[in-house]
């Protein structure tokens, strides 16, 4: 039997992951921060909060993962905690530099320090490609970050192509596109929008203030992405990939899809608030995935519409709940 440490285990990607991995048979054990209140809520809701295993450290705590790494002795490392709240990056650089990028420093130096076989993998992101330098980004594509997240990830992006070069480690990164679910924060834009829904349905709220609509991502389905954290790992060699639908939509269009799905127009409740836009801002994104469909036979099965319709029938069975 394989184990698994995941960093981030309660975050949703976290959540996915370790779902896919306890069902492919794996030890899973998650690294925890111990940062909410109520952290296993997302590991509750997939109903496999009791089958992970749990070890207290933090990402910034370079003591603590040898130490967790010495007890479990994981197999794959899947690095997925961050700050990973662009917008909060501009108000908190300092610890978003600390955690989303130093953090994989540590990480890595854990792993070389005490077995630099463990198989790492590392969530990097499309941020990184920020003010974007050609129309579709592949992994060939330069970077140009917008964000202190974005900088930080490219960091962490970075270091985990030098430790592969440097010590013949096996260190791979994810350039992930955006990929939503219902176990998404609600401080994301799509699950800001589909909770405003089902809250408007209910008569919770009267109207979504949002800020910059016309801001266009390449959105996918949180479940599809972590299948190709996991495939990058089984591979004969290490190496980076692009995760991404190929296709791009905004988040006007998004707010049109969510509310229309529950009979409403969305023009009737948005309010376009300046303070929610960003110093610097990523425009569009819209990855090239030919290179993950072909080595690792990966590609995107959940259309952008399907995402949004499950998201909204998620907010809206939670409020029906309450
Ligand atoms: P998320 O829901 O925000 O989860 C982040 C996780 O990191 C949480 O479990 C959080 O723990 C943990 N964490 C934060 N600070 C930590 C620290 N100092 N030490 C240990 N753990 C810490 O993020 P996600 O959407 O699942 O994304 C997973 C990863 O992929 C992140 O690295 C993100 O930057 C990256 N990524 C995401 C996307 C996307 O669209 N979702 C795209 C590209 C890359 P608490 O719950 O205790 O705060
Ligand atoms: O949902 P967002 O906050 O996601 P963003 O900034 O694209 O970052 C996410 O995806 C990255 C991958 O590209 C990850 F690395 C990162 O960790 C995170 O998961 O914002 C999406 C867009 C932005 O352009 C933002 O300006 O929506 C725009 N937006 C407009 N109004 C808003 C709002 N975003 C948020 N969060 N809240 C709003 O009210």
């Amino acid at each position: 039997m394989k184990t698994a440490l995941i960093t981030g285990i309660t975050g949703q990607d976290g959540a996915y992951l370790a779902k896919l991995l306890l069902k492919k048979g794996y030890r899973v054990v998650g690294l925890l921060a111990h940062r909410s209140t109520n952290a296993l809520w997302r590991l509750s809701y997939l109903n496999i909060d009791t089958e992970v295993e749990y070890s207290d450290g933090d990402l910034t705590d370079l003591s603590s993962l040898i130490r967790i790494i010495e007890k479990i002795e994981p197999d794959e490392v899947y690095n997925l905690a961050a700050q990973s709240f662009v917008g909060a990056s501009w108000q908190q650089p300092i610890l978003t530099s600390q955690v989303t990028g130093m953090g994989v420093l540590h990480m890595l130096e854990a792993i070389r320090l005490t077995n630099p076989q463990i198989k790492f993998y590392q969530a990097s992101s499309s941020e990184m490609f920020g003010l974007v330098q050609q129309p579709v980004q592949s992994e060939e594509t330069p970077f140009y970050p917008r964000s202190p997240y974005g900088v930080a990830k490219l960091f962490g992006h970075w270091m985990t192509k030098n430790y592969r070069e440097s010590y013949n480690m096996f260190t791979c990164s994810g350039i992930l596109f955006n990929h939503e679910s219902p176990l998404r924060g609600l401080e994301f834009v799509t699950r800001k929008v589909t909770n405003a829904v089902a809250r408007i349905v209910v008569g919770k709220q009267n109207e979504l203030r949002l800020g910059n609509i016309d801001a266009k991502r390449d959105w996918g389905y949180a479940g599809d992405y972590v299948e190709a954290m996991w495939l990058m790992l089984q591979q004969p060699h290490p190496d980076d990939y692009v995760i991404a639908t190929g296709k791009t939509a905004s988040v006007r269009d998004m707010c049109k899809i969510a509310f229309s799905y529950a009979g409403l127009n969305y023009e009737d409740y948005l309010v376009i608030d300046p303070e929610l836009y960003r110093p610097a801002e990523v425009d569009i994104l819209l990855g090239n995935p030919a290179k993950a469909r072909k080595k690792l036979g990966w590609e995107a099965k959940t259309s952008f519409e399907e995402l949004i319709q499950l998201m909204v029938e998620a907010d809206l069975a939670r409020m029906k709940e309450k």
